[in-house]
């Protein structure tokens, strides 16, 4: 059998890692024919749940899992892996202002992105998930210096994907029929999901974008409060669409993309778009021999001009709170 690729889901016992492991250990994200070795990072509290997960992975009997390994430590959690999904976070509670949540993540992603940075393989890819997920990014690349800064991506694609599944539920068409439907900014309420670039069966539309009051009464809001109505209506927050995004996002990374569409990606920026560089902000992007691209050069009109800066402006202040908590230079 080949060597087997590493890949370590912190917050293992979770819900949304509970919905990923499964499906990485079935060849879902790295191909029927790659075999997968998974470490699961827990705090040691949630550890033995996290061995009642490695049991029902066993149990599946995967063809293509070689060994689960359980940890509380992210220095051996991380050590030789390849591809590290951060799922585990501190999750806002009663009372919780966001300085505290900002500074109760700092405090898990910093020291897990020290470890990346001294044991991960050299090709590692890194995917936050976790909670606010733009800025935990920042904070695992700003203690992992040694990582290339576009190997620490953030998780768009549930946004992304929500965009479209409502884009094309409007249109009447099947989602395999939309491209190019693309979310900018922050995973956060002030995303910007963009349909001035959708295209339908490869062709420009302007059925979404001729009714800009649509577009700003109901599609962006529709989207960006997806989150809030699942947990509306099944009492707890997207699991296994969050983990079919992440799967969704790395394979595409690893893999390449479709031709003609594009992915939504939160990465450090380059400057592009006038986004100030080194923000973890979501952009078009097109994966090309395993590094993603920020696809160069598209017309932004003024609408998406002022939904763009809203969502940086709340990016820059994010990095500000916690640069003055001392966790970002
Ligand atoms: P759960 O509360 O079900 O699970 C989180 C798990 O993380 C728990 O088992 C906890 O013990 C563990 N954990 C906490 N700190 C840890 C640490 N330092 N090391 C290792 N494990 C740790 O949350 P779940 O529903 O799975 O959501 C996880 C995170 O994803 C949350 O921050 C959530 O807000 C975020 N989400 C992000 C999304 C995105 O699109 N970027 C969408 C879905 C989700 O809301």
């Amino acid at each position: 059998m080949a060597t087997p690729v590493r890949v370590t889901i912190t917050g293992a016992a979770g819900q949304i890692g509970y919905a990923l492991a499964f499906r990485i250990a079935s060849g879902s994200l790295f191909g029927p024919d790659v075999p997968v070795a998974i470490n699961l990072l827990e705090v040691p509290q949630s550890v033995q749940a996290a061995h009642g997960v490695a049991m029902e992975l066993q149990d599946c009997a995967f063809d293509l899992l070689t060994s689960v390994d359980i940890f509380d430590d992210p220095a051996r959690a991380f050590d030789g892996v390849n591809a590290a999904l951060l799922v585990g976070a501190r999750p806002r509670t009663k009372g919780m202002e966001r300085s505290d949540l900002l500074e109760a993540n700092a405090g898990i992603f910093g020291p897990q992105g020290k470890a990346l940075n001294a044991h991960a393989a050299s090709d590692v890819r890194v995917l936050v998930v976790g909670n606010p997920a733009n800025t935990n990014a920042a904070i695992v690349a700003a203690h992992a210096p040694d990582i290339p800064a576009n190997r620490i991506n953030a998780l768009m694609r549930l946004d992304q994907n929500r965009a479209i599944a409502q884009a094309a539920r409007v249109a009447g068409v099947s989602t395999s029929r939309l491209s190019r439907v693309v979310v900018w900014g922050n995973h956060s309420a002030k995303q910007y999901p963009d349909l001035f670039h959708a295209q339908i069966d490869g062709k420009d539309t302007d059925i979404f974008t001729s009714d800009v009051d649509w577009l700003e009464h109901d599609f962006i809001p529709f989207v960006a409060g997806r989150g809030a109505q699942i947990i509306e209506a099944r009492g707890a927050s997207s699991a296994a669409s969050a983990a079919a995004a992440s799967i969704g996002h790395m394979r595409e990374w690893i893999h390449g993309s479709r031709p003609g569409n594009w992915a939504s990606v939160a990465l450090a920026s380059d400057g592009s778009y006038g986004v100030p560089e080194g923000l973890i902000c979501s952009f078009p992007a097109v994966s090309r021999d395993g590094e993603w691209e920020i696809v160069q050069g598209l017309h932004v009109n003024r609408m998406s001009r002022e939904y763009i800066d809203a969502s940086v402006a709340e990016l820059v202040a994010e990095r500000q709170t916690v640069r003055e908590l001392g966790y970002l230079n």
